[in-house]
């Protein structure tokens, strides 16, 4: 199979999962369920869920060992970009070029929204335990990293430290450190949660978290680049492009997905679709 065909099989994988797991709109209060649908439901590439898939792949393990796994980092990343997008955070009035859900619900039913994401990506990630082969110790342990990666020490006290930083005053490292926690963190749990859930030892598990710190980073500094390019609105937060340059920008992301393939060393040519997954990112137009 091509890697654009595997890119499409399992994102259509993931969306049929995702309805399935989540509460019918008409069950009450309908409101809420419109709101968490509208936002699953919004266009996203589904490159969290994919990755823990391609992860538990590596390994031997088929989809559903660890699809409501993947499913439930999905949530939990949908529920970031609501709040992210609320006029106290990002004061976005858009989304993947539809109106953000604020804009559509209102903002308490938003925010309600998001919380309600959070659970029930919790929720779909302990459901991986109905899958007969997981041991009930890896789910406690992807259960453990999830609330790490997203927590004050990362996903969330990187939107903190996005919020106080001024582009006057920021350096390399701090980006790298901020980029780390908001973008790369999430990413480097979907691969984690996969591996963790096939068996991984500590030696793959080290190999595998430095690729996704690699292609985290990246994949936040190619963010910036395409909000340039696609003459974004100006949030006033810090962005790698607007700082740094778009040369520096495109030869720091290639440099990250070099670093990031060579990670995958020891895996040899079990690890091809993620090494194509890092090579997409560079390519990838939204
Ligand atoms: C509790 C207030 C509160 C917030 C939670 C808001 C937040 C913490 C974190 C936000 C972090 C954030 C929005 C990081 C940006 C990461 C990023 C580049 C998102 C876009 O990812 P894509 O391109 O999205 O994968 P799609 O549209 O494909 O789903």
């Amino acid at each position: 199979m091509n890697f654009k065909k595997y890119l499409e099989n399992n994102k259509n994988i993931i969306d049929k999962s995702l309805d399935e797991y989540l509460p019918p709109e008409e069950n009450p209060p309908s409101i809420i369920h419109k709101a968490m649908r509208y936002s699953v439901f919004g266009g996203g590439k589904r490159i969290r869920p994919i990755l823990t898939l391609a992860t538990a792949e590596l390994f031997g393990k088929d989809t559903k060992s660890v699809i409501k796994t993947a499913c439930g980092i999905e949530l939990i990343h949908t529920f970031s970009l609501i709040h992210d997008d609320l006029p106290s955070i990002d004061n976005d009035d858009f989304r993947r070029g539809k109106p953000s859900s604020h804009k559509v619900f209102g903002e308490a039913i938003a925010i309600l929204a998001g919380d309600a994401l959070l659970v029930s990506g919790f929720d779909l990630i302990i459901k991986n335990s109905e899958v007969k082969e997981t041991k009930k110790q890896s789910i406690l342990k992807v259960i453990k990293e999830t609330s790490f990666y997203i927590g004050t020490e990362n996903m969330l006290g990187g939107q903190v430290d996005d919020i106080g930083l001024k582009n006057e005053d920021i350096t390399k490292a701090d980006l790298n450190n901020l980029y780390m926690k908001k973008t790369a963190a999430l990413i480097c749990l979907s691969i984690r949660a996969g591996a963790i859930l096939s068996g991984a030892n500590q030696r793959q598990l080290r190999a595998l978290t430095k690729y996704g710190e690699n292609i985290g980073l990246a994949f936040q500094i190619i963010d910036d680049m395409l909000d340039i390019m696609q003459d974004q609105r100006d949030t006033g937060k810090p962005n790698y492009a607007n700082i740094f340059g778009m040369k520096e920008s495109k030869s720091e992301s290639e440099k990250l997905i070099e670093e990031a393939k060579d990670s995958l060393k020891i895996f040899n040519q079990k690890a091809k679709t993620l090494r194509n997954i890092a090579d997409y990112l560079l390519t990838r137009k939204k």
